[in-house]
């Protein structure tokens, strides 16, 4: 279907815009163009309403156009639309930072505002080395990711990150090395998390052993993968990883910027899987994704080492922050979606669905031979696809695209179909989604 001949884009504008994370020239030539968005649904430039199957960009668990969200938004552009983020505050900020950490483990209780999850992610890493510096341990500089990781496209989040695609292309990174994923053959079509793939810890010992605990900063992993297409940790996994890095005194940080608040029917993936880690990352759902808005969120033991030697009070104690740390606006965005999910009990709410949504989801099983895995957690799953033609990203574009054609916005990226429905999804929206990813599906035959 092409919608070209209804947008009143020119294509000096079409092309001027170079997409993010975007084949440009597919897009361009069919252009997938959303006006509007309210609740669950988007509408496109055609009239028609798409069910959002992904929240956004994992963004939206709210779904759209929140009332109370809105309205935060339009009083705060009318009162303070910027305050300035260095040596002067506001006080949403500070009310912000408490509630996120109402939100987190315990001892997690110092939350550093960014822009983004990228932002997030630079921050994790550096205030890492700086960690290790002022306890006099400066060699400790290098990071382990995970391979499938994604961290962000940023110098450091590609480093660490695991997905080759988003790496190849840029050359010299952070020096990083990776544990391999958790995908272990014999767990395709697992509900939930897998017994077997523990073993798989064990790894961080042996890169331990090649680059010795003396050189590494941080290890950085999703508690559960979110773009490689839901990879869930294997049964005692992310328990191993916070033993061995105890150990050896290598600060564990979870990039939470999809698991973070409610995705995972848990406040976080850290309370879903029962591991506290030393620093969580943060973004997208903290404004329900309606301003950009991230944080890393640390241990105070983090926030007191820089404290108790920031040097005199009038100098800084960490020379890092963004010119969009702390927005007001986004303050006042994040401040209505956390208060909205808890007055909703939306994360309990997730919890309670989330065995319709996993029956829901390995239904396809029986629908689709093409289908080479299954797994889920919370309200995501992510999907295999059995490549076509030696190219493994055809057949999840081709299904992403009919789905759009059906009314369903889902995610494709290599060889897998990711969905994420807004926190509120009833269960005849769950059916209707499959049933249509189903029938997608089915055209691949
Ligand atoms: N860490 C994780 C775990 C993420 O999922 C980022 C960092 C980077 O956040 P920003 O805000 O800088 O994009 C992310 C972002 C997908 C998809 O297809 C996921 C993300 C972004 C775009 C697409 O699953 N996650
Ligand atoms: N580049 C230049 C020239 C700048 O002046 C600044 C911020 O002042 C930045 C980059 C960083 O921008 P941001 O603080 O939005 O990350």
């Amino acid at each position: 279907m092409s919608h070209i001949a209804k947008t009143r884009l020119t294509q000096a504008q079409l092309d001027a815009h170079w997409m993010a994370y975007s084949g440009n020239r597919q897009f361009k030539a069919d252009p997938r163009l959303i006006v509007s968005a309210e609740g669950k649904y988007y509408t496109d430039l055609d009239g028609r309403k798409i069910f959002d199957g992904l929240s956004g960009l994992w963004t939206c668990g709210l779904g759209h156009s929140v009332p109370s969200i809105n309205e935060a938004v339009a009083k705060q552009v009318k009162t303070l639309d910027y305050s300035p983020a260095f040596q002067y505050g506001h006080e949403k900020s500070f009310e912000l930072a408490e509630k996120i950490t109402q939100f987190m483990p315990a001892e997690l209780n110092r939350v550093f505002f960014t822009g983004s999850g990228s932002e997030s992610v630079d921050t994790a890493l550096k205030i890492a080395r700086a960690y290790w510096r002022k306890k006099g341990k400066g060699t400790k500089v290098k990071f382990i990711g995970r391979a499938k990781g994604y961290h962000g496209a940023s110098v450091s989040g590609f480093s660490v990150g695991g997905i080759p695609a988003n790496r190849t292309l840029y050359g010299q990174g952070l020096e990083s090395y990776h544990l391999p994923h958790t995908q272990v053959p014999g767990t395709e079509f697992t509900k939930g998390m897998a017994e077997q793939g523990k073993e798989r810890a064990e790894d961080l010992v042996n890169l331990i052993t090649m680059h010795d605990a003396s050189n590494i900063a941080a290890v950085i992993v999703e508690p559960m993968s979110g773009s490689a297409g839901v990879i869930v940790p294997p049964q005692g996994y992310l328990q191993r990883l916070r033993e061995i890095c105890d150990q050896h005194d290598i600060l564990l940080i979870f990039d939470e910027v999809i698991t973070g608040f409610g995705r995972m029917g848990a406040k976080t993936g850290a309370e879903a899987f029962d591991v506290t880690p030393d620093v969580i990352t943060l973004a997208k759902q903290v404004t329900n994704g309606v301003i950009p808005m991230g944080a890393a969120v640390f241990k105070q033991e983090i926030y007191d080492t820089f404290m108790e030697q920031g040097g005199p009070d009038y100098m800084l104690e960490v020379p890092h922050g963004y010119t969009y740390s702390a927005h007001p606006i986004a303050c006042a965005a994040g401040l209505a979606s956390l208060e909205e999910i808890q007055q909703q009990n939306l994360v309990e709410r997730v919890k309670e669905m989330s065995p319709i949504w996993q029956d829901c989801v390995h239904q396809l099983r029986s629908v689709s031979p093409i289908i080479s895995d299954i797994r889920n957690y919370g309200f995501a799953a992510g999907l295999t696809i059995a490549p076509v033609d030696n190219e493994p990203a055809k057949r999840p574009f081709q299904i992403a695209m009919s789905m759009w054609d059906k009314g369903y916005y889902v995610r494709y990226g290599a060889d897998t179909i990711q969905l994420a429905p807004p926190f509120t999804t009833e269960k005849s929206e769950m059916d209707s989604l499959i049933n249509a990813l189903g029938d997608a599906l089915q055209e691949q035959h």
